[in-house]
């Protein structure tokens, strides 16, 4: 029981033990097509450890012994993604409110499952004892920049079991930048075409189609992942610049780019077609999007004029919530006025306090802490260094409620893991960069600050690195932590 990650808000350990066995059944109450799919989810997980039956029972009759249960009740003090998980040496008790709740309890379970012995590695057991578990913050992300190179679908999907398993519940991609445009745009096919055929040095270019792009908010949305995705403007759009001559002011479209710099390019915000662009690229991407957000960078504008820029802003929170989705934008929209229900990502953290007084929430990604494509040290063979080294510890051991003054508790959505991908190609180079920073940031979205410290989540990824390892995962071995 002690190793889980992330550490759940309570436990009470009773040192037994439950043992699956060749009759064990997932029972579930009541069976609706939800609970009846995540019953599925453990049971193929369980099934591909042991070659056990499992079968699904839907709606027992009465309860049996061995068996795992899974239930909805009504207990609000479990929220919409609490759980309570008991186990003892007669069955498996998983109980919540909701299906979100039952599969927070499923990723627990599996994490405590284990071989009776390497001679058996077709068993399960796992320790007895107590759990129950709310997360801290709502909005649990991981950010993918998948425009600087591009990522295949089976990549995300890679991506998002694991974020999953460490229950992270918003996946933001980066779908444009400079170098490319990685989703298709009806009403604008170029922006794909050709701004998808860029990427930095020019490798691994490409685009999600929508009937692409739909599977993969679906195959989230199975794990209760909400996608999240960003068109960045005013600046990052060299990629779409060059597609469409028109969007530029001089009416001249830019070459494909590259490199790795920032802050050259900016929409024409004096002319009328780009409100007409954005309104299509929004409209079509809302169409696409069940969640509730739309990211629209704002970023690093640095060539775009700065009282434009704040009309730019306003203007395009209307498209936005015409479509009816809330605006996300990186911390520089706290410069401009935007409404309550406006979010905004810090990164270097100076324009938050800003967002707050006008009554929006903030996520926190700050560089030093949560950006996992800064170098691990000086020898990392990926990454960047602008905001500093990020070793493990550096990942670990910071408090969102204390990062800044101006900043409290009720003020933070949530939490941000970010990975750019300037320096990436492959997906091992993702998870390498990822782990194990990217379980850093899952336990502090996740479990409370007074039940967490560096000692013990040193120890317990520990554990996790033996089944990364198991499991045929690239991570670092970051020298702070001992493992097995
Ligand atoms: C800054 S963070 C950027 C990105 C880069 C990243 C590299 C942010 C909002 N903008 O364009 O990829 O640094 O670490």
């Amino acid at each position: 029981m002690n190793h889980l990650i992330p550490l759940p808000a309570s436990l009470l350990p009773t040192q037994l033990e439950f043992q699956l066995g060749p009759d064990t059944q997932i029972l579930v109450a009541p069976a609706t097509p939800e609970t009846l799919r995540v019953s599925e989810f453990l049971a193929a997980a369980l099934r591909r450890a042991t070659d056990y039956a499992l079968p699904i029972v839907p709606d027992p009759p009465a309860h049996a012994r061995d068996q795992i249960f899974l239930t909805l009740h009504d207990d609000s003090t479990l929220g919409a993604e609490g759980y309570e998980l008991n186990l003892t040496p007669d069955g498996v008790f998983l109980r919540a409110q909701t299906p979100a709740g039952l599969f927070y309890g499923i990723q627990t379970l599996l994490q405590l499952g284990a071989p009776l012995s390497a001679q058996e590695p077709k068993t399960w057991r796992a320790a007895t004892g107590s759990i129950r578990d709310v997360p801290r913050f709502a909005w649990r992300g991981a950010m993918l920049d998948v425009a600087r190179h591009f990522f295949s679908v089976q990549d995300i999907k890679r991506y998002i079991d694991w974020l999953a398993a460490y229950k992270l519940n918003r996946l933001h991609l980066h779908l444009s930048d400079d170098q490319g445009w990685r989703i298709e745009i009806k009403t604008w096919d170029k922006l794909a075409t050709i701004g998808g055929s860029g990427s930095v040095g020019g490798k691994k270019s490409g685009y999600y189609t929508q009937d692409e792009y739909r599977e993969l908010v679906a195959y989230a949305a199975e794990r209760f992942i909400v996608i999240v995705p960003e068109i960045d403007t005013p600046g990052h759009t060299n990629a779409a610049l060059a597609a469409y001559p028109e969007l530029n002011c001089d009416g001249v479209a830019r070459e494909l780019y590259t490199g790795i710099e920032v802050g050259f390019s900016s929409l024409c915000l004096d002319k009328e077609i780009t409100y007409q662009f954005l309104e299509d690229v929004i409209r079509e991407l809302a169409a696409l999007t069940p969640g509730e957000f739309i990211h629209i960078g704002g970023d690093e504008a640095h060539a775009t004029d700065k009282t434009a820029y704040t009309q730019f802003i306003a203007r395009v929170e209307t498209i936005v919530e015409k479509y009816g989705k809330r605006m996300v934008g990186w911390e520089e929209i706290g410069q401009t006025k935007i409404s309550a229900r406006a979010i905004a990502q810090l990164w270097r953290g100076e324009y938050g306090a800003q967002a707050i007084q006008q009554g929006a929430q903030v996520i926190l990604s700050p560089g030093k802490h949560a950006y996992l494509d800064m170098q691990y040290n000086e020898q990392s063979p990926l990454g960047l260094h602008w905001a500093g080294y990020v070793e493990a510890q550096d990942a670990y051991a910071w408090d969102p409620a204390t990062f800044s003054a101006d900043i409290g508790e009720s003020n933070i959505l949530g939490v941000e893991a970010a990975l750019w991908s300037e320096t990436l190609l492959t997906f091992d180079d993702i998870t390498f960069m990822a782990f194990p920073r990217l379980t850093a940031i899952a336990e502090i979205a996740w479990s409370p600050q007074a039940a967490r410290n560096w000692e013990s989540y040193r120890q317990r990824v520990a554990a996790h690195g033996a089944r990364w390892q198991a499991l045929g995962l690239h991570f670092y071995r970051s020298p702070q932590i001992d493992w097995e």
